[in-house]
């Protein structure tokens, strides 16, 4: 249980960021798809990356939530990708080698946040904080708190600390935040199309990263949540919050954890539903980039502008009774500048053309 820093902080919490601050106040495809055309370039060797060689997959699905679908097929090429999601170890490295602070260790500024009231303009960022009994699961706030001086080194505030856990995924970072870690390691972030093609780890249109079963023979092969979300945790996946990178068993590329643990970011703004399939092979869109920042918004916040990218893979609260986005499919809207204890990211380099 996190131990509210502040009288103010049960009445703050909120889903994201600038909400915190206001709150007060084709089956001829089949055969092809996911064949791995294009061999690794000589020109550079990524050390520690998985080179995925590209092809054409289904992305999205028609049987879950409306923003995944409808299910098209598409096109991508290939591309270096991380097997884990970047770790607290990696990226204490870059911050030591750069200086750089992340956004959840900066005071926010009035002017970014017009509506903010003044005593919530402080460090912090939002930190699962579990209530202890059944509560409506249509008001997110109910479980998230935004906590005073909760970042990637404290992810749930004053006297936590990531001293255990190198290898975890790091946690508390904004989209620039990720941004920045991504071009000091010469990367970039993947595309949705890029991070879902890795996350199908070869099955096609398969449910899950590892098949159809969401515990195969009753092993766990991702940190999601058991039990009642969000108050009863009954980790039988070994695991309350985040985990080691490693500690679940890769896909069939090789990747660890697209799937659970922590959300990830992807460079594509979102828009809440998936463009159609192309009637004929020759229109498969390659590479897509995903949506404009100006159609990113969310509708129901018009007086909050702040665009929102992609996260994929869902996270270790992600639960079979309250939220079902532990499969590649699955996405999920997040504003830029927000950052949460249950959202990281990997990095991907793709050859130049
Ligand atoms: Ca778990
Ligand atoms: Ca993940
Ligand atoms: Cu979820």
């Amino acid at each position: 249980m996190i131990a509210a820093a502040d009288g103010r902080l049960a009445a703050s919490r909120a889903t994201d960021r600038t909400i915190a601050f206001m709150k007060l106040g084709l089956s001829m495809l089949r055969e092809t798809t996911l064949t791995q055309h294009d061999p690794a370039p000589a020109e550079a060797s990524h050390t520690g990356m998985v080179w995925l060689g590209g092809g054409t997959f289904r992305m999205g699905s028609d049987r879950h939530y409306p923003e995944e679908a409808p299910s098209h097929h598409v096109a991508v090429g290939g591309f270096w990708i991380d097997p884990t999601p970047v770790t607290n170890r990696q990226f204490r490295e870059f911050v030591r080698a750069t200086g750089y602070v992340t956004i959840a260790e900066r005071t926010p500024e009035l002017k970014a946040y017009p509506n903010a009231l003044p005593h919530m303009l402080r460090a912090g960022s939002l930190v699962f904080n579990p209530p202890d009994h059944p509560v409506d699961l249509r008001d997110w706030s109910q479980w998230w708190t935004y906590l005073f001086g909760a970042n990637w080194r404290r992810p749930y505030g004053q006297g936590s600390s990531i001293r255990e856990s190198g290898d975890h995924p790091v946690v508390h970072v904004a989209y620039a935040d990720a941004e920045a870690y991504a071009a000091w390691a010469g990367k970039a972030l993947p595309t949705e199309a890029e991070w879902e093609y890795a996350a199908r780890g070869g099955l096609e249109d398969a449910e899950f990263a590892w098949g159809d079963e969401l515990v195969p023979g009753g092993q766990h092969m991702a940190n999601t949540w058991q039990g009642a979300f969000p108050f009863q945790n009954k980790r039988e996946d070994g695991f309350e919050r985040t985990s080691p990178v490693t500690a679940f068993p890769p896909n069939g590329y090789g990747l660890h954890d697209m799937i659970g643990n922590v959300w990830e970011w992807t460079a594509d703004w979102y828009v809440p539903q998936h463009q159609a399939d192309a009637a004929k092979a020759c229109c498969i869109p390659r590479n897509p980039r995903g949506a404009r920042a100006d159609q990113s918004y969310d509708p129901r916040q018009p007086e909050n502008r702040i665009p929102r990218k992609v996260l994929k893979g869902g996270s270790h609260l992600c639960a079979p009774s309250y939220c079902k986005r532990y499969r590649p499919a699955a996405r999920h809207p997040e504003p830029v500048d927000t950052s949460a204890s249950h959202v990281g990211f990997r990095c991907v380099f793709r050859p130049s053309a």
